[in-house]
């Protein structure tokens, strides 16, 4: 383990807290017809982030299946180190795929002028993965050892290792509504909590507690990764506020959802609320229930694979000045989350979440692009029984490139798709966690500190359709989201931005 410590006048670490005095720098711009003035301003801030990790608890949405089954042997596989024999040879238990866990941050150069980075989850305190409760909800009764059999992902000798302990874990019930996920997921629902829809919130909100007393964490996240619903309506007298959203579940109108229940209850109980699958959950008034309980909650939808690819591939091409014209996406998976995507409105979830994401990529190069022009871009998802968890992702990108030429790229993906989201999920809820911790207070004179907006947008990095406070700009570039999760962890321990200018190397 790295031991990292600043050393600088504007840092203090105290018992309880790291605390910089950091100066903000940003530019103001103003448009006068053709002319852009630029104003640069530094906002003196002081940023604190509290040190005392607390005893993390997740609560899944869906723990019963491939990705929630995937975390629980994972979490228990690194804790106990294990290690099992494969066709090629023995494999040990790791995070690949974790920022937190997985990555390194640059950090600065040594004497020699050799580049020195840390991995990251070494700047600030974080939740260790191994000191992590995990406990969940699934409409289908099946305990986690069979769970994890059922999902069909883990090596064989790994599952054996961890069946016996795992098959001890059994999900709560859960609220499950037919007209919100696929009909061919019926025959799963045998776990269910009966009731109105006031009932089923007020049984989410004890499980909760249940679960935060029984275990003895301090705090405790909800995400959801269950299977993907059709988008529900929003509409004023429906969820466009907490009252109306109140009011409607009291009435049991049809169409708030259970991941809705499931966000207000958690909000309810002061716990983050995080969605890992493309639906609306977050209509109006579930953010702003979020905002008056002063919860956070992020989302949506895990950007594990080919969306993470495309948000690279296509801010490289525009970035490079090269015009992408035409984006074709297809997949084919055969896992029970491919199964349910195959009905057509909870395709529709997934389509527009997987669409819009090069949307601010187009937007930023108006020398390639007219304005409202965007690339043809399609998005096909078929399900193949066969395949299971190892998705196929098929990708073309055809681009204009200099002198009416053209440029084709074709990329084949194939992976366990479970094994590309389950470090994400472990990111969310650290990076999540840790969201909570920190603190600014932006001049002397100002008494509170005051926290990140209720909508985490810091975890952008780890969404397909990222959730982003009134107002504030989405970005799906993803080098744009890892930057600016690594330029506030450099901040929360006074170091610049990560600049690259290397000016000390650069001129004599
Ligand atoms: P899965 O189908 O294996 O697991 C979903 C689980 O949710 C099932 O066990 C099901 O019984 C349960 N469930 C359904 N409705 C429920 C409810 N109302 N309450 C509690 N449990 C409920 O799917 P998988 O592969 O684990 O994916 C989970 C979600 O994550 C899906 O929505 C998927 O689209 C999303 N996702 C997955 C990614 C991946 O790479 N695996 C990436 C991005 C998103
Ligand atoms: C088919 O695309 C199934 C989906 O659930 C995806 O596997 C999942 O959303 C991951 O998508 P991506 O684009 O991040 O690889």
């Amino acid at each position: 383990m790295v031991q990292l410590q600043v050393n600088s006048s504007d840092v203090k670490y105290t018992e309880n807290y790291i605390e910089t005095n950091y100066e903000y720098h940003t530019s103001h711009v103003r448009r006068h017809g053709d002319k852009i003035v630029v104003d640069p301003q530094v906002t003196s801030l002081k940023i604190r982030t509290n040190r005392n990790v607390p005893r993390l608890g997740v609560m899944l949405v869906g723990w019963g299946g491939n990705n929630g089954s995937t975390l629980t042997a994972a979490l228990e596989a690194n804790r106990r180190k294990l290690e099992w024999r494969t066709r090629t040879g023995v494999q040990t238990a790791n995070w690949f795929g974790s920022i937190t866990q997985a990555s390194t941050v640059f950090i600065g150069s040594d004497e020699s002028g050799k580049d020195v980075y840390v991995p990251m989850n070494e700047l600030v305190p974080m939740v260790h993965p191994d000191s992590i409760a995990v406990d969940g909800w699934d409409i289908s009764s099946v305990n986690l050892g069979d769970a994890m059999r059922r999902a069909k992902v883990l090596d064989v000798n790994l599952q054996d290792q961890l069946y016996s302990d795992l098959s001890k874990l059994k999900p709560r019930p859960s609220i499950y509504d037919a007209d919100f996920i696929a009909a061919n997921q019926s025959e799963r629902a045998d776990n269910t909590i009966p009731g109105t829809k006031y009932e089923q919130f007020e049984q989410i909100r004890k499980d909760i507690r249940d679960f935060k007393n029984k275990s003895g964490v301090d705090k405790v996240i909800v995400l959801w990764t269950a299977n993907t619903e059709r988008f529900c309506d929003v509409k004023p007298g429906l969820n466009t506020t907490t009252n109306e959203l109140v009011k409607s579940l009291k009435e049991n109108r049809s169409e708030i959802s259970p991941s809705t229940i499931f966000a207000m209850a958690s909000i309810a109980e002061g716990c983050t609320y995080i969605n890992g699958s493309p639906q609306n959950t977050f209509v109006p008034g579930v953010i702003e229930m979020a905002e008056q309980h002063k919860v956070h909650i992020a989302g949506d939808d895990f950007k594990s694979g080919q969306t993470k690819l495309k948000s690279v591939l296509v801010d490289f091409l525009v970035g490079a000045g090269i015009k992408p014209v035409s984006i074709v996406s297809y997949n084919h998976l055969g896992n029970n989350d491919g199964k349910n995507l195959s009905a057509p409105k909870q395709f529709r979830s997934k389509e527009i979440s997987k669409s819009n994401v090069v949307d601010d990529m187009v937007d930023s190069n108006d020398i390639l692009y007219k304005p409202n022009e965007h690339p043809d871009h399609v998005v096909v998802i078929k399900y193949v029984p066969y395949v299971g968890d190892s998705k196929r992702a098929m990708d073309e990108y055809t681009s204009e490139i200099m002198m009416g030429g053209h440029n084709t790229l074709v990329i084949h993906n194939t992976c366990e798709d479970s094994l590309l989201a389950t470090p994400l999920i472990l990111d969310l809820v650290i990076l999540g966690e840790l969201c909570s911790r920190i603190e600014i207070k932006r001049n002397e004179a100002e008494t509170e500190w005051v926290s990140f907006k209720s909508v985490l947008s810091l975890l952008s990095y780890l969404c397909k359709a990222p959730l982003v406070p009134k107002g504030a700009q989405v970005v799906n570039s993803l080098f744009r989201q890892r930057a600016a999760i690594e330029n506030v962890l450099r901040a929360c321990i006074g170091l610049p931005p990560n600049s690259h200018l290397a000016l000390e190397q650069r001129f004599d």
